[in-house]
């Protein structure tokens, strides 16, 4: 299984931590083979270097657009060193055998993201560096191959520990890696030239996603979970550093976005209560702390175990009284000392400082899975303006009550369909989520409504004069009626149902005013 190391070829971009590798290999009596920049590097430091023009014969040639691409290079890597016919070419065409194989490629990722012209970026496609990965890889029988500085210390202790060989099992191992590697390098190549064409979906599209973390479970605890990113650095909870508590769960993750990009809608300083992906107390407020009080009083039972998302700096004061409650995570663009200090106390919550909020108006794109395939499509990033709003009903409405429904109809967003969301003066107040019916969405926001209200000692239900946001038309008028009966005065919806009408007269008849949006915030 051991194969000894004599001769190794270096190619690299990326030239962290080479001369050192360069060191160590001449330390076991390595030849080594090199290309323009990198032996250059290498005989700086005092190392013995043979490039690679001068072991093939052939000069580098065309700005270096072909300098390994060479028979002598790629013979001395794929030959079957076992093999007779192999081993016959190699003497009759004078090729030395490459046991190993460092390369890290032209940095095409990096140069588009900088935001490099056209012709910049189809220079960095590296040609050379993916056959020289790629043959090495399908070689690894009796080569090594390395495609990442990370990956040097590994290889120097086998051959430390075995006399200046590797292993099979590193070997494949490496091999491996390589071709994830080459595989991510050409999906963003494809990607990218398909962005380019503006083809937003793809005949053929490849997802390149790096694993962030093997998470300990699923959904639940017998389904296996890991969580990749898709290299885009939104920000949130892929991005974000933790600063305290346990590792993440597969849950937490999902209920983080939920609550971060929800909390980002909001200009105004604002909290957000997630449960089960669902926000449960959202507000906004003349500073966090009060925001926090009107989002906790809008549902004080299920904020238990939850998730919890601001939008500014959090305070001391706002992590006094989250290090009351058992909360699963803290998730704010940053935190004060003060504030961190006091959330230290309680060791299990996860805190997550994410720098900064994300856009939510940003283009970008969804994926969900389905059997067999995938569905994708823009995130939602619509928003509904006050000049959007139709009024449709003989009142209309005030204006505290068109700033409420603008809150609650953004809440609405992001509540899972059918969503019903009560505010007032800046506050949900009852929230009504994923029910296959919008009536008992409604019902259900008004019982909890009505609950709260009586846990806060209240004279009377909140939801009493609130405004009542609907994610999508009323097909009927039941869900507006039983709004109505719970004391909401004003209705937001999309409008667009074949019942409109009839929807409108019982508005009417019920004293509501209503205002249409056009737009639909369906979330499932
Ligand atoms: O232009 S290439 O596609 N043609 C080649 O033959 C070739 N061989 C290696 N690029 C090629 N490389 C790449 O050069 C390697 O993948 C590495 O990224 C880079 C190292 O060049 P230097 O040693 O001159 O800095």
């Amino acid at each position: 299984d051991l194969a000894r190391i004599e001769r190794a070829l270096i190619s690299v971009s990326d030239k962290a931590g080479l001369v050192e590798l360069g060191k160590a290999l001449a330390g076991h009596g390595v030849e080594l083979l090199s290309t323009g920049g990198s032996a250059k590097a290498l005989r700086d430091a005092g190392l013995k270097v043979i490039e690679v023009s001068d072991h093939t014969g052939f000069p580098e040639i065309m700005d270096g657009r072909v300098k390994t691409l060479q028979p002598s290079i790629h013979g001395g890597i794929l030959a079957r060193r076992t093999d007779e016919g192999h081993r016959k070419a190699m003497s009759d065409h004078r090729i030395a055998p490459i046991d190993l194989v460092v390369v890290n490629l032209y940095p095409f990722e990096a140069t588009v993201a900088r935001g490099a012209d056209f012709p910049t970026c189809v220079e960095n496609i590296d040609i050379g560096g993916p056959a020289l990965i790629r043959a090495s890889a399908k070689n690894h029988d009796f080569v090594t191959v390395v495609v990442d500085p990370a990956d040097y210390d590994s290889v120097l202790a086998e051959l430390a520990a075995n006399k200046g060989a590797t292993t099979l099992a590193l070997r494949r191992k490496l091999a491996a890696k390589a071709y994830a590697r080459t595989a991510a390098y050409d999906s963003a190549i494809a990607n990218w030239f398909a962005k380019q064409q503006d083809e937003l979906f793809p005949e053929q599209l490849t997802l390149a996603a790096k694993r962030v973390q093997v998470l300990r479970y699923g959904e639940n605890p017998h389904q296996k979970a890991a969580f990749y990113s898709d290299g885009s650095n939104r920000p949130g909870v892929a991005t974000a550093r933790m600063v305290q508590g346990k590792e993440l769960s597969y849950n937490n993750i999902g209920d983080t976005e939920a609550a971060y990009e929800c909390v980002a809608e909001f200009k105004e300083p604002a909290v957000v209560v997630v449960k089960h992906a669902n926000p449960c107390g959202v507000a906004i407020g003349k500073d966090q702390q009060s925001a926090y009080l009107k989002a906790y009083a809008c549902d004080p039972v299920s904020i238990y175990g939850g998730i919890v998302a601001v939008n500014r700096t959090l305070e001391a004061v706002t992590a006094t009284d989250l290090a009351k409650r058992f909360l699963e995570v803290i998730i704010a663009p940053d935190a004060t000392p003060e504030a961190l200090e006091i959330l230290a106390r309680r060791k299990d919550v996860r805190v997550l400082l994410a720098g900064t909020l994300p856009d939510p108006t940003s283009a970008g794109m969804t994926l969900k899975s389905v059997a067999g395939g995938y569905l994708f499509q823009s995130r939602d990033n619509g928003r509904v303006a006050r000049a959007d709003l139709k009024v449709v009903t003989k009142r209309v409405p005030t204006e505290q009550e068109i700033n409420d429904m603008l809150f609650a109809f953004t809440v609405c967003k992001h509540v899972k369909s059918n969503a019903i969301v009560y505010a007032k003066d800046g506050a949900t107040v009852g929230v009504g989520a994923g029910q296959m019916n919008r009536r008992d969405s409604s019902r259900i926001a008004a019982i909890r409504a009505a609950e709260s209200g009586e846990m806060a000692k209240l004279a009377q239900s909140p939801a009493i004069g609130s405004v009542v946001a609907s994610d999508a038309y009323f097909p009927f008028p039941d869900g507006l009626l039983a709004a109505a009966e719970a004391g909401a005065t004003a209705i937001i919806q999309p409008g667009g149902s074949m019942r409109d009408q009839a929807v409108i007269d019982a508005a009417d008849e019920a004293g509501l005013a209503m205002v249409f949006t056009g737009m639909r915030h369906f979330r499932h």
